[in-house]
């Protein structure tokens, strides 16, 4: 697997700002946030995107997507509400390919997507 910017960040090769650590995830702020909150939740475990999962156990994406949920409420998004988003592949535009949830908060998000 390609090493990424994301395994740089989980190494602490390079700096980012940390949101939230456990021993399943790593959640840090968005370098280029799309709104007042965004936060990437990535598993310690890697796996390079949502299309993987099939291959993966119930119980390890059922981990990363109660941490994802868990980071959020840590955020204190839970009152008020946000978005969680996959980008997967060219069509997605994921342009890391070490899988990410985004987090969005802190506005009232518009919908559809782009
Ligand atoms: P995606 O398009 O879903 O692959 O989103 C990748 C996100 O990663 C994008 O919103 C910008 C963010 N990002 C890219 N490089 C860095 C970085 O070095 N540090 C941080 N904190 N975020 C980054």
């Amino acid at each position: 697997m390609e090493d990424t910017i994301f395994d740089k960040i989980l190494r602490k090769e390079i700096p980012a700002k940390i949101a939230y650590e456990d021993d399943d995830v790593l959640a840090f702020h968005d370098i280029d946030p799309q709104a007042p909150v965004h936060v990437l939740v990535i598993p310690k475990k890697k796996r390079t995107g949502v299309k993987t999962f099939p291959r993966a156990s119930a119980e390890e994406i059922g981990t990363y997507m109660i941490a994802v949920a868990k980071v959020a409420s840590h955020l204190d998004l839970d009152t008020d509400g946000y978005r969680v988003v996959f980008n997967q592949g060219r069509n997605g535009q994921q342009s890391v390919d070490y899988v990410h949830a985004h987090i969005l908060g802190g506005r009232t998000l518009k919908w559809p997507p782009g």
